[in-house]
Protein backbone atom coordinates (compact mmCIF):
# COMPACT_ATOMS: atom_id res chain seq x y z
CA UNK A 1 0.00 0.00 0.00
CA UNK A 2 1.10 3.53 -0.83
CA UNK A 3 0.59 7.28 0.49
CA UNK A 4 -1.98 8.44 -1.61
CA UNK A 5 -2.72 12.52 -2.50
CA UNK A 6 -6.54 14.14 -2.94
CA UNK A 7 -7.23 17.52 -2.75
CA UNK A 8 -9.43 19.55 -0.70
CA UNK A 9 -11.89 22.30 -1.69
CA UNK A 10 -8.95 24.59 -1.08
CA UNK A 11 -7.09 22.63 -3.35
CA UNK A 12 -4.23 22.26 -0.46
CA UNK A 13 -3.36 18.21 -1.71
CA UNK A 14 -4.19 15.45 1.05
CA UNK A 15 -2.10 13.10 1.43
CA UNK A 16 -4.02 9.65 2.87
CA UNK A 17 -2.14 7.08 4.39
CA UNK A 18 -2.83 4.17 7.20
CA UNK A 19 -0.83 4.92 9.55
CA UNK A 20 0.91 8.53 10.70
CA UNK A 21 4.18 8.70 13.20
CA UNK A 22 5.17 11.74 14.22
CA UNK A 23 9.36 11.63 15.31
CA UNK A 24 11.94 9.73 13.33
CA UNK A 25 14.12 8.75 16.61
CA UNK A 26 14.46 5.30 17.55
CA UNK A 27 10.91 4.90 18.32
CA UNK A 28 9.34 6.26 15.31
CA UNK A 29 11.52 4.06 13.01
CA UNK A 30 10.73 1.13 14.30
CA UNK A 31 6.91 1.97 14.41
CA UNK A 32 7.52 2.39 10.08
CA UNK A 33 9.39 -0.86 9.82
CA UNK A 34 6.05 -2.45 12.30
CA UNK A 35 3.50 -0.55 10.42
CA UNK A 36 5.15 -1.79 7.15
CA UNK A 37 5.36 -5.06 7.86
CA UNK A 38 1.69 -4.84 8.25
CA UNK A 39 1.12 -4.13 4.65
CA UNK A 40 0.17 -0.32 5.87
CA UNK A 41 1.28 2.89 4.20
CA UNK A 42 2.82 4.73 6.65
CA UNK A 43 4.72 7.60 7.06
CA UNK A 44 6.91 9.77 9.88
CA UNK A 45 7.05 13.55 10.17
CA UNK A 46 9.89 14.58 11.66
CA UNK A 47 10.74 18.30 12.74
CA UNK A 48 14.40 18.32 12.61
CA UNK A 49 16.39 18.18 9.35
CA UNK A 50 17.48 14.44 10.08
CA UNK A 51 16.77 11.39 11.24
CA UNK A 52 17.94 10.57 15.62
CA UNK A 53 15.88 12.09 17.72
CA UNK A 54 17.39 12.20 20.95
CA UNK A 55 20.47 11.74 19.34
CA UNK A 56 20.58 14.11 16.55
CA UNK A 57 19.95 16.94 19.22
CA UNK A 58 21.45 16.57 22.27
CA UNK A 59 25.41 16.74 20.91
CA UNK A 60 27.12 18.44 23.57
CA UNK A 61 30.34 17.58 24.67
CA UNK A 62 30.23 14.26 26.41
CA UNK A 63 26.89 13.24 25.59
CA UNK A 64 26.58 9.39 26.13
CA UNK A 65 24.26 7.07 26.93
CA UNK A 66 24.28 5.73 30.27
CA UNK A 67 23.08 2.26 29.57
CA UNK A 68 25.28 0.16 27.88
CA UNK A 69 25.40 0.32 23.91
CA UNK A 70 24.83 -4.01 24.08
CA UNK A 71 21.39 -3.47 26.27
CA UNK A 72 20.82 0.17 24.33
CA UNK A 73 19.77 -1.58 21.36
CA UNK A 74 17.53 -2.94 19.06
CA UNK A 75 16.21 -6.67 19.75
CA UNK A 76 14.00 -6.81 17.12
CA UNK A 77 16.56 -8.47 14.39
CA UNK A 78 18.88 -11.11 15.52
CA UNK A 79 20.91 -10.21 12.11
CA UNK A 80 21.49 -6.66 12.99
CA UNK A 81 22.49 -7.48 16.50
CA UNK A 82 25.13 -10.03 14.89
CA UNK A 83 26.06 -7.31 12.60
CA UNK A 84 26.69 -4.32 14.85
CA UNK A 85 29.75 -4.14 16.50
CA UNK A 86 30.06 -1.13 18.87
CA UNK A 87 33.07 0.43 20.14
CA UNK A 88 32.37 1.31 24.20
CA UNK A 89 30.93 0.04 26.97
CA UNK A 90 28.47 3.30 26.90
CA UNK A 91 27.93 4.46 23.63
CA UNK A 92 28.64 7.95 22.67
CA UNK A 93 25.98 10.13 20.97
CA UNK A 94 27.66 9.82 17.47
CA UNK A 95 28.02 6.04 17.52
CA UNK A 96 24.30 5.95 18.29
CA UNK A 97 23.35 8.59 15.68
CA UNK A 98 25.94 6.50 13.07
CA UNK A 99 23.72 2.60 14.22
CA UNK A 100 20.23 4.90 14.08
CA UNK A 101 21.08 6.02 10.37
CA UNK A 102 22.77 2.34 9.87
CA UNK A 103 19.60 0.73 10.97
CA UNK A 104 17.40 3.21 8.82
CA UNK A 105 19.43 2.32 5.41
CA UNK A 106 19.60 -1.65 6.85
CA UNK A 107 15.50 -2.21 6.61
CA UNK A 108 15.29 0.58 3.74
CA UNK A 109 13.20 3.31 6.34
CA UNK A 110 14.41 6.82 4.98
CA UNK A 111 12.32 7.29 2.30
CA UNK A 112 9.36 6.67 4.62
CA UNK A 113 10.46 9.85 6.35
CA UNK A 114 9.79 13.53 5.83
CA UNK A 115 12.30 16.00 7.40
CA UNK A 116 11.92 19.12 8.42
CA UNK A 117 8.14 18.69 9.05
CA UNK A 118 6.57 19.85 12.34
CA UNK A 119 3.44 18.41 13.54
CA UNK A 120 1.12 21.31 14.23
CA UNK A 121 -2.27 19.94 15.45
CA UNK A 122 -4.10 16.42 14.72
CA UNK A 123 -7.99 16.26 14.82
CA UNK A 124 -9.88 13.07 15.33
CA UNK A 125 -12.79 13.19 12.53
CA UNK A 126 -15.59 11.62 14.64
CA UNK A 127 -17.81 10.89 11.12
CA UNK A 128 -15.56 8.34 9.45
CA UNK A 129 -12.93 7.95 12.60
CA UNK A 130 -9.87 8.78 10.88
CA UNK A 131 -7.60 12.25 12.03
CA UNK A 132 -6.98 15.08 10.21
CA UNK A 133 -3.19 15.87 10.98
CA UNK A 134 -1.49 19.24 9.98
CA UNK A 135 1.84 20.40 9.79
CA UNK A 136 3.68 23.74 10.74
CA UNK A 137 3.99 24.28 6.64
CA UNK A 138 0.21 23.57 6.43
CA UNK A 139 0.69 20.49 4.54
CA UNK A 140 -2.32 18.01 5.53
CA UNK A 141 -2.15 14.27 6.13
CA UNK A 142 -5.49 11.86 6.54
CA UNK A 143 -4.77 8.37 8.82
CA UNK A 144 -6.46 6.03 10.47
CA UNK A 145 -3.64 5.82 12.84
CA UNK A 146 -1.70 8.47 14.53
CA UNK A 147 1.60 7.70 16.27
CA UNK A 148 3.54 10.30 18.36
CA UNK A 149 6.91 8.75 19.00
CA UNK A 150 7.99 12.32 20.04
CA UNK A 151 10.16 11.38 23.31
CA UNK A 152 10.21 12.03 26.89
CA UNK A 153 12.59 14.66 26.58
CA UNK A 154 12.49 16.48 23.55
CA UNK A 155 10.95 20.31 24.50
CA UNK A 156 13.72 21.76 26.35
CA UNK A 157 13.74 24.60 28.50
CA UNK A 158 15.21 27.85 29.58
CA UNK A 159 15.63 29.14 33.43
CA UNK A 160 12.74 31.36 33.89
CA UNK A 161 14.74 34.47 34.61
CA UNK A 162 14.78 37.82 32.89
CA UNK A 163 17.35 38.73 30.16
CA UNK A 164 18.30 35.86 28.20
CA UNK A 165 18.12 37.29 25.11
CA UNK A 166 20.31 40.40 26.06
CA UNK A 167 23.72 38.17 26.84
CA UNK A 168 26.06 39.48 24.64
CA UNK A 169 28.23 36.18 24.05
CA UNK A 170 28.09 33.00 22.42
CA UNK A 171 24.82 30.88 24.17
CA UNK A 172 24.16 27.15 23.97
CA UNK A 173 21.58 24.72 25.32
CA UNK A 174 22.75 21.23 25.61
CA UNK A 175 19.32 20.01 23.72
CA UNK A 176 20.33 21.67 20.57
CA UNK A 177 24.14 22.06 20.01
CA UNK A 178 25.39 22.83 16.78
CA UNK A 179 26.04 20.34 14.47
CA UNK A 180 29.93 21.32 14.23
CA UNK A 181 32.44 21.27 17.82
CA UNK A 182 32.36 23.98 20.13
CA UNK A 183 35.78 24.99 21.03
CA UNK A 184 35.83 26.92 24.73
CA UNK A 185 39.49 27.40 24.57
CA UNK A 186 40.90 30.01 26.52
CA UNK A 187 37.04 31.32 27.23
CA UNK A 188 35.30 31.98 30.53
CA UNK A 189 32.19 29.88 30.86
CA UNK A 190 29.24 29.44 32.85
CA UNK A 191 27.23 26.40 33.18
CA UNK A 192 23.99 26.35 34.33
CA UNK A 193 22.22 23.21 35.53
CA UNK A 194 23.48 20.01 36.85
CA UNK A 195 21.45 17.17 35.38
CA UNK A 196 22.31 14.33 33.87
CA UNK A 197 23.56 16.60 30.08
CA UNK A 198 25.47 19.34 32.43
CA UNK A 199 27.32 16.42 34.85
CA UNK A 200 28.30 15.16 31.45
CA UNK A 201 29.34 18.45 29.65
CA UNK A 202 31.10 20.08 32.85
CA UNK A 203 34.16 17.94 32.82
CA UNK A 204 34.99 18.60 28.97
CA UNK A 205 34.01 21.85 28.93
CA UNK A 206 36.39 22.21 32.30
CA UNK A 207 39.42 20.74 29.78
CA UNK A 208 39.15 23.93 27.45
CA UNK A 209 37.87 26.78 29.59
CA UNK A 210 40.01 29.06 31.09
CA UNK A 211 37.68 29.38 33.26
CA UNK A 212 34.09 27.66 34.65
CA UNK A 213 31.57 28.83 36.59
CA UNK A 214 28.83 26.01 37.42
CA UNK A 215 25.49 27.08 39.10
CA UNK A 216 24.16 24.47 40.70
CA UNK A 217 20.39 24.73 42.01
CA UNK A 218 20.02 21.56 43.60
CA UNK A 219 23.09 18.89 44.11
CA UNK A 220 22.71 15.43 42.44
CA UNK A 221 23.87 12.37 43.06
CA UNK A 222 26.11 11.17 40.52
CA UNK A 223 28.29 7.58 40.00
CA UNK A 224 31.20 6.95 38.20
CA UNK A 225 30.34 5.18 34.56
CA UNK A 226 33.76 3.71 34.40
CA UNK A 227 33.22 3.54 30.52
CA UNK A 228 35.39 1.72 28.30
CA UNK A 229 36.50 0.10 25.03
CA UNK A 230 34.39 -2.84 24.07
CA UNK A 231 37.13 -5.94 23.43
CA UNK A 232 35.70 -8.11 20.96
CA UNK A 233 35.88 -10.87 23.26
CA UNK A 234 32.90 -9.28 25.55
CA UNK A 235 31.02 -8.33 22.42
CA UNK A 236 31.63 -11.82 20.98
CA UNK A 237 30.61 -13.26 24.34
CA UNK A 238 27.19 -11.30 24.54
CA UNK A 239 26.26 -11.51 21.33
CA UNK A 240 26.29 -15.73 21.90
CA UNK A 241 23.77 -15.54 24.48
CA UNK A 242 21.73 -12.10 23.11
CA UNK A 243 18.30 -13.66 23.36
CA UNK A 244 18.58 -14.87 26.94
CA UNK A 245 20.04 -11.33 27.83
CA UNK A 246 17.19 -9.57 26.00
CA UNK A 247 15.11 -11.36 28.07
CA UNK A 248 16.07 -11.20 31.21
CA UNK A 249 16.19 -7.41 30.19
CA UNK A 250 12.57 -7.17 29.36
CA UNK A 251 11.67 -9.05 32.19
CA UNK A 252 13.56 -6.87 34.83
CA UNK A 253 12.60 -4.03 36.74
CA UNK A 254 14.38 -1.15 35.14
CA UNK A 255 14.95 -3.22 31.26
CA UNK A 256 18.57 -3.46 32.66
CA UNK A 257 18.98 -7.04 34.02
CA UNK A 258 20.17 -6.93 37.28
CA UNK A 259 20.78 -9.58 40.54
CA UNK A 260 17.17 -9.34 42.12
CA UNK A 261 17.11 -7.88 46.13
CA UNK A 262 15.68 -9.91 48.62
CA UNK A 263 16.81 -7.98 51.42
CA UNK A 264 15.93 -4.45 53.51
CA UNK A 265 19.06 -2.65 53.31
CA UNK A 266 18.29 -1.65 57.28
CA UNK A 267 18.38 -5.87 57.16
CA UNK A 268 21.77 -6.05 57.08
CA UNK A 269 25.16 -4.62 59.27
CA UNK A 270 26.40 -1.45 57.94
CA UNK A 271 29.79 -3.46 56.91
CA UNK A 272 27.99 -6.21 55.02
CA UNK A 273 25.68 -3.05 53.50
CA UNK A 274 29.01 -0.92 52.83
CA UNK A 275 30.51 -3.74 50.74
CA UNK A 276 27.57 -4.59 48.70
CA UNK A 277 27.39 -0.89 47.44
CA UNK A 278 30.57 -0.61 46.75
CA UNK A 279 30.06 -4.09 44.63
CA UNK A 280 27.93 -2.22 42.85
CA UNK A 281 29.57 1.19 42.66
CA UNK A 282 30.29 2.19 39.15
CA UNK A 283 29.33 -1.03 37.42
CA UNK A 284 25.76 0.74 35.83
CA UNK A 285 23.24 3.02 36.83
CA UNK A 286 20.89 0.71 38.46
CA UNK A 287 22.70 -1.55 40.75
CA UNK A 288 22.64 0.58 43.77
CA UNK A 289 19.08 1.21 43.54
CA UNK A 290 18.44 -2.37 42.98
CA UNK A 291 20.41 -3.78 45.79
CA UNK A 292 17.93 -3.82 48.25
CA UNK A 293 14.17 -4.26 48.40
CA UNK A 294 13.49 -1.06 49.99
CA UNK A 295 16.22 1.47 48.53
CA UNK A 296 13.27 3.78 46.82
CA UNK A 297 10.58 2.94 49.23
CA UNK A 298 11.89 3.80 52.77
CA UNK A 299 13.58 6.79 53.66
CA UNK A 300 16.06 5.41 55.89
CA UNK A 301 17.07 2.81 53.41
CA UNK A 302 17.21 4.96 51.06
CA UNK A 303 19.50 7.47 53.17
CA UNK A 304 21.97 4.92 53.56
CA UNK A 305 22.72 4.55 49.51
CA UNK A 306 22.45 8.60 49.64
CA UNK A 307 25.12 8.66 52.48
CA UNK A 308 27.37 6.28 50.67
CA UNK A 309 27.31 8.56 47.20
CA UNK A 310 28.13 11.84 49.70
CA UNK A 311 31.11 9.81 51.00
CA UNK A 312 32.26 9.35 47.87
CA UNK A 313 32.12 12.69 46.54
CA UNK A 314 34.21 13.74 49.80
CA UNK A 315 36.85 11.28 49.37
CA UNK A 316 37.16 13.08 45.44
CA UNK A 317 36.34 16.82 46.07
CA UNK A 318 39.51 18.59 47.72
CA UNK A 319 37.46 21.24 49.27
CA UNK A 320 35.34 20.49 51.89
CA UNK A 321 32.45 23.19 52.00
CA UNK A 322 32.42 22.67 47.62
CA UNK A 323 32.40 18.58 48.50
CA UNK A 324 29.43 19.50 51.12
CA UNK A 325 27.75 21.68 48.60
CA UNK A 326 28.25 18.79 45.93
CA UNK A 327 26.33 16.36 48.34
CA UNK A 328 22.41 16.23 48.17
CA UNK A 329 20.56 16.37 50.82
CA UNK A 330 17.06 17.54 49.80
CA UNK A 331 15.90 14.52 48.59
CA UNK A 332 16.36 11.18 48.54
CA UNK A 333 18.92 9.08 46.44
CA UNK A 334 17.06 8.17 43.06
CA UNK A 335 14.21 10.10 43.29
CA UNK A 336 15.56 12.43 40.10
CA UNK A 337 16.92 10.79 37.63
CA UNK A 338 21.16 9.55 39.22
CA UNK A 339 23.82 10.72 36.72
CA UNK A 340 26.74 8.68 35.23
CA UNK A 341 29.61 10.74 35.18
CA UNK A 342 33.47 10.70 34.02
CA UNK A 343 35.42 12.74 36.24
CA UNK A 344 32.65 15.13 37.37
CA UNK A 345 33.03 15.70 40.93
CA UNK A 346 37.12 15.54 40.16
CA UNK A 347 36.57 18.52 38.10
CA UNK A 348 35.98 20.70 40.82
CA UNK A 349 39.55 20.52 42.08
CA UNK A 350 40.57 22.36 39.08
CA UNK A 351 41.74 25.90 40.11
CA UNK A 352 39.87 27.01 37.34
CA UNK A 353 36.42 25.72 38.07
CA UNK A 354 34.27 27.44 40.40
CA UNK A 355 30.60 25.71 42.25
CA UNK A 356 28.05 28.73 42.75
CA UNK A 357 25.06 27.33 45.14
CA UNK A 358 22.07 28.92 43.76
CA UNK A 359 20.27 27.60 46.71
CA UNK A 360 22.36 30.05 48.82
CA UNK A 361 22.20 33.03 46.23
CA UNK A 362 19.40 32.39 43.62
CA UNK A 363 19.95 33.57 40.04
CA UNK A 364 18.87 36.78 39.69
CA UNK A 365 18.83 37.27 35.36
CA UNK A 366 21.20 37.51 32.36
CA UNK A 367 23.13 40.38 31.69
CA UNK A 368 24.77 40.92 28.40
CA UNK A 369 27.80 40.61 30.15
CA UNK A 370 26.95 37.33 31.96
CA UNK A 371 24.91 36.37 34.91
CA UNK A 372 23.99 37.69 37.79
CA UNK A 373 22.61 35.90 41.28
CA UNK A 374 21.50 37.37 44.39
CA UNK A 375 25.57 38.19 45.59
CA UNK A 376 27.50 39.00 42.57
CA UNK A 377 27.42 39.43 38.10
CA UNK A 378 29.64 36.43 37.03
CA UNK A 379 31.02 37.78 33.67
CA UNK A 380 31.75 35.19 31.07
CA UNK A 381 32.18 34.60 27.19
CA UNK A 382 29.75 31.95 26.79
CA UNK A 383 26.65 30.58 28.37
CA UNK A 384 25.79 27.12 28.27
CA UNK A 385 22.07 26.01 29.70
CA UNK A 386 22.07 22.56 30.66
CA UNK A 387 18.29 23.28 31.65
CA UNK A 388 16.28 20.65 30.98
CA UNK A 389 13.02 19.89 29.28
CA UNK A 390 9.32 19.76 29.64
CA UNK A 391 9.41 16.23 30.26
CA UNK A 392 7.07 13.09 28.85
CA UNK A 393 3.72 15.72 28.53
CA UNK A 394 6.00 18.97 27.09
CA UNK A 395 6.02 17.95 23.69
CA UNK A 396 2.89 16.36 23.07
CA UNK A 397 0.89 19.02 24.06
CA UNK A 398 2.82 21.63 21.69
CA UNK A 399 0.80 20.13 18.92
CA UNK A 400 -3.19 20.75 18.99
CA UNK A 401 -4.59 17.61 19.82
CA UNK A 402 -8.28 17.54 19.26
CA UNK A 403 -10.16 13.91 20.07
CA UNK A 404 -13.45 12.91 19.85
CA UNK A 405 -16.21 16.36 20.43
CA UNK A 406 -13.15 18.56 19.27
CA UNK A 407 -11.79 17.30 23.14
CA UNK A 408 -8.39 19.20 23.69
CA UNK A 409 -5.46 17.11 25.15
CA UNK A 410 -4.52 19.89 26.68
CA UNK A 411 -7.64 20.26 28.45
CA UNK A 412 -8.25 16.59 28.96
CA UNK A 413 -4.78 17.04 31.07
CA UNK A 414 -5.31 19.97 32.15
CA UNK A 415 -4.54 18.39 36.22
CA UNK A 416 -1.60 15.84 34.71
CA UNK A 417 -1.97 13.17 32.39
CA UNK A 418 -4.00 10.45 32.07
CA UNK A 419 -4.15 7.48 30.29
CA UNK A 420 -4.55 4.06 29.55
CA UNK A 421 -1.09 1.80 29.90
CA UNK A 422 0.54 5.23 29.14
CA UNK A 423 -0.38 4.61 25.80
CA UNK A 424 -3.60 5.35 24.98
CA UNK A 425 -6.20 8.34 25.69
CA UNK A 426 -9.91 7.59 26.35
CA UNK A 427 -11.89 9.65 23.89
CA UNK A 428 -8.64 10.00 21.68
CA UNK A 429 -9.44 6.37 18.96
CA UNK A 430 -6.45 5.23 17.50
CA UNK A 431 -4.07 7.80 18.89
CA UNK A 432 -0.73 6.09 20.59
CA UNK A 433 1.99 7.34 22.80
CA UNK A 434 4.86 5.88 22.14
CA UNK A 435 6.71 5.51 25.85
CA UNK A 436 3.83 8.02 27.15
CA UNK A 437 3.31 9.53 30.56
CA UNK A 438 1.98 6.60 32.89
CA UNK A 439 4.30 4.07 31.19
CA UNK A 440 7.58 2.92 32.51
CA UNK A 441 8.97 4.93 29.99
CA UNK A 442 11.95 7.05 31.40
CA UNK A 443 12.40 4.34 34.39
CA UNK A 444 13.44 2.08 32.14
CA UNK A 445 16.16 1.25 29.72
CA UNK A 446 14.03 3.31 26.64
CA UNK A 447 15.07 0.67 24.44
CA UNK A 448 13.58 -2.13 25.84
CA UNK A 449 10.52 -0.26 26.66
CA UNK A 450 10.16 1.75 22.88
CA UNK A 451 10.55 -2.09 21.63
CA UNK A 452 8.09 -3.14 23.61
CA UNK A 453 5.39 -0.48 23.06
CA UNK A 454 5.75 -0.62 19.41
CA UNK A 455 5.19 -4.01 19.09
CA UNK A 456 2.02 -3.68 21.12
CA UNK A 457 1.01 -0.81 19.40
CA UNK A 458 1.83 -3.05 15.74
CA UNK A 459 0.01 -6.04 17.70
CA UNK A 460 -3.16 -4.33 18.47
CA UNK A 461 -3.81 -2.54 14.94
CA UNK A 462 -3.11 -6.06 13.24
CA UNK A 463 -5.42 -7.92 15.57
CA UNK A 464 -8.35 -4.99 14.79
CA UNK A 465 -7.95 -5.24 11.33
CA UNK A 466 -8.11 -9.31 11.41
CA UNK A 467 -11.65 -8.53 13.15
CA UNK A 468 -12.15 -6.41 10.55
CA UNK A 469 -12.31 -2.84 13.02
CA UNK A 470 -10.31 -0.42 12.38
CA UNK A 471 -10.82 2.16 15.31
CA UNK A 472 -9.16 0.81 18.87
CA UNK A 473 -9.83 3.01 22.29
CA UNK A 474 -9.71 2.85 25.36
CA UNK A 475 -12.37 3.05 27.64
CA UNK A 476 -12.77 5.53 30.44
CA UNK A 477 -12.50 2.80 33.03
CA UNK A 478 -9.45 1.19 31.82
CA UNK A 479 -7.97 4.93 32.02
CA UNK A 480 -9.09 5.37 34.90
CA UNK A 481 -8.08 2.38 36.64
CA UNK A 482 -4.80 2.17 35.08
CA UNK A 483 -4.00 6.33 36.14
CA UNK A 484 -4.84 5.33 39.67
CA UNK A 485 -3.22 2.76 39.53
CA UNK A 486 0.23 4.38 38.46
CA UNK A 487 -0.43 6.91 41.32
CA UNK A 488 -1.09 4.97 43.97
CA UNK A 489 2.89 2.68 43.10
CA UNK A 490 4.26 5.96 43.16
CA UNK A 491 2.71 7.24 46.00
CA UNK A 492 4.19 4.21 47.87
CA UNK A 493 7.50 5.16 46.81
CA UNK A 494 9.98 8.66 47.55
CA UNK A 495 9.66 9.64 44.23
CA UNK A 496 6.80 12.35 44.91
CA UNK A 497 9.41 13.83 47.58
CA UNK A 498 11.83 15.45 45.08
CA UNK A 499 10.99 18.17 43.14
CA UNK A 500 12.25 16.53 39.76
CA UNK A 501 10.84 16.74 35.93
CA UNK A 502 9.53 13.13 36.79
CA UNK A 503 7.05 15.39 39.03
CA UNK A 504 6.68 18.23 36.45
CA UNK A 505 8.10 20.02 39.50
CA UNK A 506 10.83 22.09 36.69
CA UNK A 507 8.05 23.83 35.12
CA UNK A 508 6.46 26.88 36.75
CA UNK A 509 3.24 25.90 36.50
CA UNK A 510 2.92 22.31 35.40
CA UNK A 511 0.49 19.94 37.86
CA UNK A 512 2.73 18.09 40.35
CA UNK A 513 1.72 14.11 39.37
CA UNK A 514 4.74 11.52 39.41
CA UNK A 515 3.80 10.42 35.17
CA UNK A 516 6.40 7.40 35.08
CA UNK A 517 5.07 4.02 36.03
CA UNK A 518 7.46 2.44 38.49
CA UNK A 519 5.96 -0.46 38.48
CA UNK A 520 9.00 -2.18 36.57
CA UNK A 521 9.30 -3.10 32.92
CA UNK A 522 8.84 -6.75 33.57
CA UNK A 523 5.77 -6.33 34.97
CA UNK A 524 4.34 -3.85 32.64
CA UNK A 525 4.81 -5.99 29.93
CA UNK A 526 3.41 -9.28 31.43
CA UNK A 527 0.47 -6.94 31.81
CA UNK A 528 0.32 -6.06 28.50
CA UNK A 529 0.68 -9.65 27.17
CA UNK A 530 -2.57 -10.23 29.52
CA UNK A 531 -4.56 -8.01 28.25
CA UNK A 532 -3.60 -8.81 24.89
CA UNK A 533 -4.20 -12.91 25.04
CA UNK A 534 -7.82 -11.80 26.71
CA UNK A 535 -8.86 -10.26 23.72
CA UNK A 536 -8.12 -6.77 25.21
CA UNK A 537 -10.24 -6.13 27.97
CA UNK A 538 -10.54 -2.05 28.48
CA UNK A 539 -10.09 -1.46 24.56
CA UNK A 540 -13.01 -1.16 22.24
CA UNK A 541 -13.23 -1.63 18.71
CA UNK A 542 -15.65 -0.57 15.65
O1 LIG B 1 18.00 18.03 32.51
P1 LIG B 1 17.62 17.99 34.09
P2 LIG B 1 19.14 17.21 31.77
N1 LIG B 1 17.51 27.92 37.56
O2 LIG B 1 16.24 18.47 34.18
C1 LIG B 1 18.67 23.10 36.49
C2 LIG B 1 18.12 12.25 30.31
N2 LIG B 1 19.52 12.30 29.93
O3 LIG B 1 19.15 17.67 30.35
O4 LIG B 1 17.34 20.14 39.69
C3 LIG B 1 18.55 27.17 37.93
O5 LIG B 1 17.95 16.70 34.68
C4 LIG B 1 18.03 21.98 37.26
O6 LIG B 1 17.96 22.29 38.63
P3 LIG B 1 16.85 21.54 39.55
C5 LIG B 1 18.02 11.81 31.76
O7 LIG B 1 16.85 11.08 31.93
C6 LIG B 1 20.11 11.12 29.75
O8 LIG B 1 20.41 17.27 32.49
O9 LIG B 1 15.56 21.62 38.78
N3 LIG B 1 18.75 25.91 37.56
C7 LIG B 1 18.96 20.85 36.91
O10 LIG B 1 20.14 20.89 37.65
C8 LIG B 1 17.97 13.12 32.47
O11 LIG B 1 17.43 13.05 33.75
C9 LIG B 1 21.40 11.06 29.40
O12 LIG B 1 16.84 22.31 40.79
C10 LIG B 1 17.82 25.38 36.77
C11 LIG B 1 19.29 21.15 35.45
O13 LIG B 1 19.08 22.53 35.26
C12 LIG B 1 17.13 13.93 31.50
O14 LIG B 1 17.60 13.54 30.22
C13 LIG B 1 22.15 12.21 29.27
C14 LIG B 1 16.70 26.10 36.33
C15 LIG B 1 18.41 20.38 34.51
O15 LIG B 1 18.62 19.03 34.69
C16 LIG B 1 17.27 15.42 31.64
O16 LIG B 1 18.63 15.74 31.82
C17 LIG B 1 21.52 13.43 29.45
C18 LIG B 1 16.57 27.43 36.77
N4 LIG B 1 15.52 28.17 36.42
C19 LIG B 1 20.20 13.47 29.77
N5 LIG B 1 15.96 25.28 35.55
C20 LIG B 1 21.97 9.73 29.19
O17 LIG B 1 23.11 9.54 29.42
C21 LIG B 1 16.60 24.11 35.52
N6 LIG B 1 17.72 24.17 36.25
C22 LIG B 1 21.11 8.64 28.70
Amino acid sequence: ATETATSTATDTPVRRVDALVVGAGLAGLYMLHRFRGLGLSAVVLEAADDIGGTWYHNRYPGARCDVESMEYSYSFSPELEQEWDWTEKYPTQPEILRYVNHVADRFGLRDGVRLGTRVAAAHYRDADGRWTVTTGAGEVYDTEQLVMATGCLSTSKLPEIPGVETFAGRTFHTAHWPQDPVDFTGRRVAVIGTGSSGIQAIPLIAEQAADLTVFQRTANFSMPANNAPLSDEAQAQRKQRYREHREAARRSGFGVPVEEATQSALAVDPAERHAKYESVWGVNLVGLLASYTDSIVDPDANETAAEFVREKIRGIVDDPETAETLSPRDHPFGTKRPCLDTGYYATFNRDTVHLVDLKRTPLQEITPRGVRTTEQEYEVDDLVFATGFDAMTGTLLAVDIRGRGGQRLADKWADGPVTHLGLQVAGFPNLYTITGPGSPSVLSNMMVSIEQHVDFVADTVAYAHARGDTVVESTEDAERGWTDHVREVGEYTLYPRANSWYMGSNVPGKPRVFMAYIGGVGNYRAHCDQLAADGYPGFAFS
